[in-house]
């Protein structure tokens, strides 16, 4: 009983989050680099304010990150202590093709992940990568528009062709896209989508949508052509949207809720459009250009896993008015008063991940891997300089607990679980470093300023003794 032997237990992060050295090494310039901290970064993330430059009123965090670039050797032993099996990060598309239609890739940006590969494996643990977590190179937003072009497919192409060539005998499992249904809430940060006056918006979106989904085809295919035994998943941000009440209009608005996001896992995982999104584009006017090629290769080349981030269910109301709004994330939800929240209003729902997990498996009936859950938290050092981090211990023992229950006793299959944030990174949506998740403290503040020491939080030896005991021992 328990989590199988061979569960997948460890950490996730993001380059555009964590490694910093935005010019190094040749490395080009993307969308990431360019979302500031503070008031303005949703504006910028959701396309709505074009920031293709730097300028001098705003802080851009991701330029720096942690320093990744210079620290991944230590940060990736102290992962080794933790037990990690398996550690999920993503590869910079900028750092291979730093403007992302070159025909040769950059030598040293190859080198660069090829190193922190070998460092994983030195511990015998397993790379996960993404290939792109939110990142697009600045000169194919600037020349193409991003992803509402489909040149960006063949662009894409290149990419996976070069690294799942490189690191064959390295990495074997992918991710395509990082929360591919991203693209409707924050569309400059996950497809590099600025909007233009007065154009049809949502078009745009599900033009860049299923050109992402062609892409995604795209990568299965040429990872199979080059190494059988590799193996890709999709991934998008989850979390079972319950209806604000029993009322019929609540349950059918909670269910088209959702259906915005398994639309794109739909595709991925049977090969086709859904009716109910065929149905629904044609009638807002926003139905993608489909080619009958592109038809076939969406049929053809469907994923091996289905991965997703759960941080929070979410709760929808058929009259707004009816319920307050839950806030601080992208996501519109209504406020559920069921629920406890955090410091940054995100809803606390450890029973909805079994709910989730249960549901996405009577969906696809196929493995799941749950790649990032946490609590993103303010830490304050004790008077000896510790970080006593029971509030994020709990938050994660009790979804521990939740997916325990979805894999042993209803006997979902599940590959693994890889916390988001295992050290201290940037945050995604507000561009805070305040916002913590990690088991490793990073010596930064929110201006960038700080000694980017490492140290072990409370929570360190905890999730070292859950990886140790295969998710046995909690307490
Ligand atoms: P942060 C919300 C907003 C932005 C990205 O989020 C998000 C979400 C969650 O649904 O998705 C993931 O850093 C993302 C990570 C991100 C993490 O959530 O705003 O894949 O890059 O850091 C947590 O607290």
């Amino acid at each position: 009983m328990g989590f199988p032997k061979n569960f997948l237990w460890g950490g996730a992060t993001a380059a555009n989050q964590c490694e910093g050295g935005f010019n190094l090494d040749g490395r080009g310039l993307a969308n990431v680099d360019l979302c500031p901290a503070g008031k303005d970064r949703n504006a910028v993330i959701t396309g709505e304010m074009k920031m293709f430059e730097f300028d001098e009123n705003h802080f851009y965090p991701a330029k720096n990150g942690i320093d990744f670039y210079h620290h991944y050797k230590e940060d990736i032993k102290l992962f080794a202590e933790m037990g990690f099996k398996v550690y999920r990060m993503s590869i910079a598309w900028s750092r291979i093709f730093p403007n992302g239609d070159e025909e040769a890739p950059n030598e040293k940006g190859l080198v660069f992940y090829e190193n922190i590969f070998k460092e994983c494996r030195k511990y015998n643990i397993e790379p996960l990568v993404t290939i792109t977590h939110f990142d697009c190179p600045m000169y194919l937003i600037k020349k193409y528009g991003g992803w509402r072009n489909r040149k960006l497919i063949d662009f894409y192409k290149n990419l996976c062709r070069v690294i799942f060539t490189r690191y064959k005998e390295i990495v074997k499992y992918w991710i395509t896209f990082n929360e591919i249904n991203m693209i409707l809430h924050a569309p400059f940060m996950g497809a590099g989508i600025c909007f233009e006056e007065g154009e049809n918006r949502e078009k745009v979106k599900y033009q860049a949508a299923h050109n992402e989904l062609v892409a995604s085809a795209e990568a299965v295919k040429i990872a199979r052509e080059i190494n059988l035994e590799n193996k890709v998943g999709c991934m998008f941000a989850a979390g079972s949207t319950y209806p604000y009440s029993c009322n019929p209009q609540d349950v059918w608005k909670a269910l088209k809720t959702d259906r915005e996001s398994y639309f794109f896992i739909d595709v991925q995982v049977f090969g086709k459009y859904p009716n109910y999104a065929l149905k629904e584009m044609g009638r807002n006017n926003c139905l993608p250009e489909i080619f009958p090629e592109d038809l076939e290769i969406l049929k053809n080349y469907t994923v091996d896993f289905t991965a997703f981030s759960y941080y929070n269910s979410r709760c929808a109301a058929a009259d707004p008015k009816q319920s307050e709004t839950a806030e601080g994330n992208l996501f519109v939800s209504a406020k559920n008063p069921y629920l406890s929240y955090s410091e940054w209003g995100w809803p606390i729902d450890p029973m909805g991940l079994r709910i989730t997990l249960n549901e996405i498996y009577d969906r696809y009936r196929m493995p799941m891997f749950i790649v990032e859950n946490g609590l993103g938290a303010v830490d304050i050092p004790d008077e000896n300089g510790f970080i006593q981090d029971d509030y994020r211990i709990n938050y994660l023992r009790e979804h521990i607990k939740a997916m325990k229950d979805a894999v042993e006793l209803d006997g979902v299959e599940l590959m693994g679980y890889t916390a988001w944030g295992p050290i201290d990174l940037i945050s995604a949506g507000s561009g805070q470093m305040k916002k913590r998740y990690g088991f490793i403290y990073v010596d930064l503040d929110d201006e960038g300023k700080g000694t980017l020491k490492r140290k072990k939080k409370k929570s360190f030896d905890w999730y070292k003794q859950v990886i140790s005991s295969n998710g046995e021992n909690l307490d």
